[in-house]
């Protein structure tokens, strides 16, 4: 198929959650203009200054989404802040260098809503991202995170480069880590009720259940990050958010789970796990004056196609 020279793009983390969701949207819109290449730590291990090299050499990408971080919910961040916190400032300092040097013409990098300071007024936006201490919970990630928006004024400054970013909150979907120990809230409490239902013990949610939290589907995401690579033109964030008033409680979105499975057992709460962050609710108004109507889907409809999907790709999802 002849490509259009000019848009090769470069999905780093494109194995993960979010970058089998743009995947999937970019297949089923086919543009045959640009070509997408979904690199996985297999194409280079994005730790290594080197391999990072090699792979940009080998594609010579014209735009990038960057992606690949380490992840992880509340539990694994606790864990391993130094870790979070080194592994993530390599791979972004060795991307964004390679961009550099590759004369990429945008890239697009993810922070996340978690990052933000976690004593702030209420709803956070775009502009408060460096104004206090994170959660202590995810220190090292969120530091990381905001070095990003640090390295891309930098690097327009001083080489006119074209480096934005995107400010997810906490996304869920198909191709989700579904791992107990690492893995983010929803997965690990789809993972649970199924588990739950399988061997008829009740199902047991972490902490009180009381933080809130808004979910974006993956697949909403992705959409929201390809109009990000061809229409946002700004250096600085933007929010990639559902409403304020799609925020839910832990409890609330573990019902849904609970609803989605039609699971009848006993429903256990262990509040010797930590909470976290009670709240981090962020305001998506700058979104919304670019695209005021952007429909996102109902969180409901979301965890029931994410819950039939595991079922039906439990053998081969990370978990
Ligand atoms: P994920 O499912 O854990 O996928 C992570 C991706 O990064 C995978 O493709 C992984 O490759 C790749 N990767 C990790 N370490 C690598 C390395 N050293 N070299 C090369 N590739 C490496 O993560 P995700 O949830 O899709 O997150 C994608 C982005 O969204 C991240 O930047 C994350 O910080 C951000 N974000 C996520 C959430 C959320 O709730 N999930 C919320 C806000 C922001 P392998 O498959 O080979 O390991
Ligand atoms: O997605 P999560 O692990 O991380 O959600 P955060 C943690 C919240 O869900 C806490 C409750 O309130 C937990 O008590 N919870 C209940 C559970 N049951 C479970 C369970 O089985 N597994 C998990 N993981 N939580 C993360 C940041 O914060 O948000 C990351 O630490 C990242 O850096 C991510 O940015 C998006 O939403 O609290």
């Amino acid at each position: 198929m002849a490509y259009n020279e000019a848009m090769v793009v470069v999905v780093t983390g494109g194995s993960g959650l979010v970058g089998q969701a743009i995947q999937t949207v970019v297949e089923q819109s086919r543009n045959v203009n640009e070509r997408w290449i979904f690199l996985s730590s297999k194409n280079a291990d994005l730790k290594s200054a080197s391999e990072t090299c090699a792979v940009f050499e080998k594609y010579k990408p014209t735009h990038v989404i960057h992606l690949a971080a380490m992840v992880g919910g509340l539990y694994r961040n606790m864990k391993y802040n130094c870790d979070f916190l080194r592994f993530n400032q390599l791979i972004n300092d060795n991307v964004l260098e390679a961009c550099k040097k590759m004369k990429v013409k945008k890239v697009v990098s993810c922070l996340s809503t978690c990052i933000f300071p976690d004593k702030t007024p209420y709803p956070i936006d775009e502009t408060m991202v460096h104004n206090g201490p994170p959660h202590h919970s995810n220190f090292g990630y969120s530091m990381a995170k905001r070095m990003i928006d640090v390295m891309n004024h930098a690097y327009h400054e001083q080489y006119g480069c074209n480096f934005t970013s995107v400010i997810p909150t906490n996304v869920y979907g198909p191709h989700d880590n579904f791992n107990l120990e690492d893995g983010h809230v929803l997965p690990g409490l789809i993972h649970k009720v199924y588990m739950a239902k399988q061997n008829g013990t009740p199902f047991t949610i972490w902490g009180t259940g009381k933080p809130l939290r808004q979910f974006v589907y993956s697949m909403d995401l992705a959409k929201l990050m390809i109009w990000v690579l061809h229409e946002y033109n700004e250096i600085n964030p933007i929010i990639l958010s559902v409403d304020e008033q799609d925020e839910v409680s832990i409890r609330e979105a573990a019902e849904m789970v609970v609803e989605a499975f039609d699971f009848k057992g006993d429903v256990v709460y262990d509040t010797t796990k930590a909470d976290g962050q009670f709240k981090k609710t962020a305001c998506n108004v700058k979104l919304r004056t670019y695209l005021p109507d952007f429909q996102f889907t109902p969180i409901r409809q979301g965890i029931k196609e994410t819950v039939d999907w595991f079922i039906e790709n439990y053998e081969s999802a990370r978990k």
